[in-house]
C-alpha cells in the first residue's frame, strides 16, 4: 500500500516521473509529438496512479522516455533514475497528512489518450490548469508541459527576475538558472530560482502552481493570434512534480506555498535595524570612522558589515594582518557590542587551492570539495584566486564548514560576529572559459557508467538519467550568460551523493545557506542565526535572508526593489529581503539616496551598500539624506514591534510581511498591476515617490475603505470607488497610510539602536474603520531565542464602542506599559489621546474618557 502523501485538502500534488528508460530513437522526425497514453489507472479515495506510455516518438531534443509514472496526491518510493530534488534539500515528508479527493478544494481529472490532465476548483468547476492543448514531452534532457489560462488571469512569480511584477502574457520567457547578474539585467535569469507562480483571477480567486524542480528551465508565457493563452514549461531535466495551491485568497496561497517549501526563518530582532556596508572600506580605521560618523550625525546605525576587504588575500576565515589585524577587529566588535550594535561579515564559497591554507587542508580531510571525474579537485577562480568548491552535498562539507565557522568566529578567540553574509554562491566562477584548470587526465573508462548507471537509485535518491550531455544539452535555455557552465561550476561534475551539478546547480546557494545556518546554530545553539544569501531556491527563506544583488544607483533600480521585495515576500516565502539601499553600482546622487533611505525604511532588510568603484554613500554624506534617513528610521523603529509581529506570523504560517495591494483588494482590478505601492504588514500602505525631481506622489486608494495619513494622523476621505490622491512631498517625505480597521502598536519613541527601542513604552495607534471598530496584534519575546517556549506575549487589541480591549497571553516578562492610546478620528476631527500606565502583563479594557 503506498504511503499517503499530503496534504492539507487545499494542496494537491502531482508528480510525473520515469519508470524506465527507452534508448530507442525514431528514424523520422515527427511533425508533432503525439504524447502519452494513460493505462493501468488505479484510483483510490485519496490517490490516483497510472502508467503513461509514449504513443509515438517525438525526439525533439533527444530520446523520449517511453514510460512514465503518474502519481497524484500521494508519494511513494518508486524506482526511477530521473533526478529529483533530494528530500534533505527540501523536505516534504511533513506534508504527509492525508487529504482526499472528496473534501479537496481542487479536483483532478485526466484524458487517457493522448494523456492530459486538468485541475479544477471543486466548487465551481473553474479550470485552473489544463494540459490538453499540447502533448506532454518527456525526454532525458527536455521536458515540456503546457497549460492554458484565461484572459482573466494575472500571473506573478517565477523569480528571481527584474521584470514587471505582473508577468507579461505575450511572448514572454522566464528562464530559471542561477547566475551572477551584475547590474541586475532585465528579462533574464538572476541569482535565484523559484518555480512557483500565482494566478490571480479577481473575484473568482487566486491559486498557485509550484513545480518542484531544480532543473534549468524556460517558462514561456504567450498568447496566440487566436487569443489563446499558454504557460509552457521547458525544462532540461528533473521530473514534473507539481503542487497546486488552492487559495482561494492570495494570502492563503502564500501560506499554502510556505507549507510546502517551509516558512521563513524567524529573524533576530536586531536585524530589523539599519545596516551599513561598503565594498572598499580599506581598513579597520575607515570602518571605525564610518561608525563614529553615523553616531555624530545622530543617525541610528545598528549593524556594520565587513565585505571581502577584511580578509587576507580574500581568503575565508582570515583577516588582513596590516589593514584589519584580528586584535583590532576584536576590539572593534567588542565596542560595537557594548553599544548594542552588531557586526556581520562576508564569506565566499571559493576556497583557495593551496596546501599553505589550513581551511583548504581541513576541507580536503573531510572530503568537502567537488572533484573531477579523475578524482582531482575541480578548480576555478574566485576572489581568493585559484579555488576549489565546497560540495555541499558531501556530509563532510557540513563538518568542515561548521568547524571553520566555530573556530574563526569563536567569541573568545576570534571574531564575534552576529551573522554571516554568503556571496557568489550561484556559484559564481570568474573562470569564464569552459574550464580554467582542466583535469590532468581524462576520466577513466567505465567511470561514468558507474556514476550515471540506470540503476543507480538508492533510498529514493535519483541521480539522473544516463547518457546525457551535461555540458551542452540539446535544448539550450536562455541563460543570459550563455552555456550552462559559463561563469559557474562545470555542469558535468558529480556531487558526493552521485547527483550532478547539471541537476543541482540551482541548489548551490540554497545548500550553502542551509549549511551556514546549521553552522551558526552549532555555534550558538540557543540563538536564532542570521544568514544573508545572494543565491536562493524555493524554500531558502527557511534558512536565510536575501538581498537583490548588484543593482545600480538609478531610479529604475530604486523602483525595482519594490517589485523584487513583493515577489520574494509575498510569492516566494522569503520575508527578510531588500535591495542595496542607494544602489550598489555607480554614483548615488543626493535626491535618489534620500528617497531610497526612506523607501528602505519600509522594506524588511534595510542595508546601504555600495561597490568598491562607487563613491561613498553613507547617509550622513548629504544633509538632506541625513534628514530623510533620521525621519524614516525613527518611524521604522517606532514600528519595529509591528513589523516583528508580522515577521513572527510569517515564520509560523507563511503570511507575507510585504504584500501587493491586490492581496488586500483582490476584486479591485486597478490594484493588479500596481508595483510602486505596497502593504507593510496588515495595516500600513506605503506609497513612495516614484520619479526624480517631483514634489508629489499619486497614491492609489482602493475603494470602500477609510485611510489615515500615518504622519499627520488625519483621516483621508473614503470613497466608494478607488481613487488617486495626490500628495505633495518634500525631500524628506514618504507617504504612508494606515488602513481603517487596524490597531498599530508602536513605541513612544525610536532610539539609537533596536535595544534602546526595546526599552521604550508603547503607544497604541487606533485607526477605526467605517464601522468604528479596529483590531491588531502585538507579539513580544526576547528577540533572539531560538525557542521562546512560553516566554512570549501574543496580544490582541480590539477597539469597539469607545473601548480598547487588550487580551491574549502575556508570557513575556516585561515592565513596559502602554503609555498612550491614540484614536484617529473617523469624523475627520483631531486624534483623541489617552494617557495611562497599562502594564503589558494581563488583559485589560481601557475606556475612552
Ligand atoms: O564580485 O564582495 O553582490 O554585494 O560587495 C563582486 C564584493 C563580489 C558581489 C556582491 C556584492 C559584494 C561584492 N561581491
Amino acid at each position: 500500500m503506498p504511503r499517503l502523501f499530503t496534504l492539507s485538502t487545499l494542496i494537491w500534488v502531482l508528480s510525473l516521473s520515469t519508470t524506465f528508460i527507452s534508448a530507442q530513437l525514431s528514424s523520422t522526425t515527427p511533425t508533432r509529438c503525439s504524447g502519452y497514453v494513460a493505462s493501468d489507472v488505479t484510483q483510490g479515495d485519496t490517490f490516483l496512479t497510472a502508467t503513461l506510455t509514449l504513443a509515438g516518438f517525438c525526439n525533439l531534443y533527444g530520446p523520449d522516455v517511453s514510460k512514465l509514472r503518474l502519481l497524484v496526491e500521494y508519494q511513494t518510493d518508486f524506482d526511477s533514475d530521473a533526478y529529483h530534488v533530494q528530500e534533505a534539500v527540501l523536505p516534504r515528508q511533513h506534508l504527509a497528512k492525508g487529504g482526499s479527493a472528496e473534501t479537496s478544494k481542487l479536483h483532478f481529472s485526466y484524458t487517457q489518450s493522448p494523456f492530459s490532465f486538468k485541475v479544477t476548483r471543486s466548487g465551481t468547476g473553474e479550470v485552473l490548469f489544463d494540459t490538453s492543448s499540447a502533448p506532454l514531452v518527456f525526454e532525458s534532457q527536455f521536458l515540456q508541459l503546457r497549460t492554458q489560462f484565461p484572459a482573466s488571469s494575472n500571473l506573478y512569480g517565477l523569480g528571481e527576475h527584474s521584470d514587471v511584477f505582473r508577468l507579461p502574457t505575450e511572448n514572454y520567457k522566464r528562464t530559471l538558472w542561477n547566475a551572477e547578474s551584475p547590474f541586475v539585467p532585465r528579462g533574464s535569469n538572476l541569482y535565484g530560482s523559484h518555480p512557483v507562480y500565482f494566478d490571480h483571477r479577481g473575484d473568482s480567486g487566486t491559486h498557485g502552481v509550484f513545480l518542484l524542480s531544480s532543473a534549468g528551465m524556460d517558462v514561456n508565457i504567450y498568447t496566440t493570434s487566436s487569443g489563446d493563452r499558454y504557460l509552457e514549461y521547458n525544462t532540461i531535466g528533473g521530473v514534473f512534480d507539481f503542487y497546486f495551491l488552492a487559495g482561494p485568497t492570495p494570502v492563503e496561497v502564500s501560506r499554502q506555498y510556505a507549507e510546502v517549501v517551509g516558512s521563513p526563518a524567524m529573524i533576530p530582532f536586531w536585524t530589523l535595524g539599519f545596516h551599513q556596508c561598503k565594498y572598499g572600506y580599506q581598513d579597520i580605521d575607515t570602518v571605525e570612522a564610518v561608525v563614529a560618523n553615523y553616531s555624530a550625525a545622530g543617525i541610528p546605525l545598528e549593524t556594520m558589515w565587513g565585505d571581502i576587504d577584511y580578509m587576507d588575500s580574500h581568503q575565508d576565515f582570515t583577516t588582513d594582518p596590516q589593514r584589519y589585524p584580528l586584535q583590532r577587529m576584536r576590539a572593534f566588535v567588542d565596542k560595537l557590542h557594548q553599544n548594542n550594535q552588531h557586526y556581520v561579515v562576508i564569506l565566499d564559497p571559493g576556497i583557495r587551492h593551496s596546501t599553505a591554507y589550513s581551511t583548504f587542508n581541513r576541507g580536503v580531510q573531510q572530503g568537502a570539495f567537488l572533484k573531477n571525474a579523475d578524482g582531482s579537485f575541480h578548480r576555478g577562480r574566485q576572489w581568493a584566486g585559484e579555488v576549489v568548491w565546497p560540495d555541499w552535498l558531501a556530509p563532510g562539507s557540513q563538518t568542515w564548514w561548521t568547524k571553520e565557522i566555530m573556530s574563526f568566529f569563536d567569541p573568545a578567540t576570534g571574531l564575534d560576529v552576529d551573522g554571516l553574509w554568503i556571496d557568489m554562491n550561484e556559484a559564481s566562477n570568474m573562470c569564464g572559459e569552459i574550464d580554467c584548470f582542466p583535469p590532468a587526465q581524462a576520466a577513466p573508462p567505465g567511470r561514468h557508467r558507474r556514476l550515471f548507471g540506470p540503476f543507480a537509485s538508492q533510498a529514493g535518491l535519483r541521480k539522473g538519467l544516463p547518457g546525457r550531455n551535461l555540458l551542452s544539452p540539446p535544448y539550450a535555455i536562455a541563460n543570459h550568460l550563455g552555456p550552462l557552465w559559463r561563469t559557474t561550476l562545470l555542469t558535468n561534475l558529480t556531487n558526493a551523493d552521485g547527483t550532478t551539478q547539471y541537476d543541482t546547480h540551482n541548489l548551490y546557494g540554497h545548500l550553502m545557506a542551509q549549511r551556514t545556518r546549521a553552522a551558526l546554530l552549532a555555534r550558538r545553539t540557543l540563538k536564532r542565526p542570521f544568514v544573508l544569501t545572494r543565491s536562493t531556491f524555493a524554500g531558502s527563506g527557511a534558512h536565510a535572508a536575501h538581498w537583490f544583488g548588484d543593482n545600480a544607483s538609478t531610479w529604475s533600480d530604486y523602483l525595482l526593489s519594490i517589485r523584487q521585495m513583493l515577489a520574494f515576500s509575498a510569492l516566494h516565502a522569503m520575508s527578510m529581503v531588500g535591495s542595496d539601499v542607494c544602489g550598489f553600482n555607480g554614483d548615488a546622487e543626493e535626491e535618489l539616496c534620500a528617497r531610497w533611505a526612506m523607501l528602505g525604511a519600509f522594506q524588511p532588510f534595510y542595508r546601504n551598500h555600495a561597490d568598491v568603484t562607487a563613491p561613498a554613500q553613507e547617509f550622513y554624506r548629504w544633509d538632506v539624506v541625513a534628514m530623510a534617513a533620521k525621519k524614516a528610521i525613527d518611524a521604522r523603529y517606532r514600528l519595529l514591534d509591528y513589523v516583528y509581529t508580522a515577521m513572527e506570523q510569517a515564520s509560523r504560517d507563511g503570511t507575507p510581511v510585504a504584500r501587493p495591494l491586490w492581496f488586500a483588494w483582490p476584486g479591485d482590478e486597478e490594484t493588479f498591476g500596481i508595483e510602486t505601492q505596497w502593504l507593510w504588514g496588515e495595516a500600513l500602505m506605503v506609497s513612495p515617490v516614484t520619479e526624480k525631481g517631483t514634489g508629489e506622489v499619486r497614491v492609489y486608494l482602493p475603494p470602500g475603505e477609510v485611510f489615515y495619513d500615518f504622519w499627520t494622523r488625519k483621516r483621508v476621505r473614503q470613497r466608494d470607488e478607488g481613487w488617486t490622491l495626490i500628495i505633495g512631498v518634500s525631500l524628506t517625505d514618504i507617504p504612508v497610510h494606515v488602513r481603517g480597521g487596524s490597531v498599530v502598536p508602536m513605541r513612544i519613541r525610536g532610539g539609537n539602536t533596536t535595544a534602546e527601542v526595546r526599552r521604550e513604552n508603547f503607544e497604541i495607534l487606533v485607526a477605526p474603520g467605517q464601522d468604528g471598530t479596529a483590531k491588531g496584534t502585538l507579539y513580544l519575546d526576547d528577540g533572539e531565542s531560538l525557542e521562546v517556549g512560553g516566554a512570549k506575549s501574543e496580544i490582541e487589541f480590539v477597539w469597539e464602542g469607545g473601548r480598547l480591549l487588550m487580551s491574549g497571553t502575556f508570557g513575556f516578562d516585561t515592565d513596559l506599559v502602554v503609555e498612550k492610546v491614540t484614536v484617529m478620528d473617523v469624523d475627520g476631527g483631531e486624534a483623541v489621546m489617552m494617557t495611562g500606565q497599562w502594564v503589558l502583563k494581563k488583559g485589560l479594557a481601557f475606556e475612552l474618557a
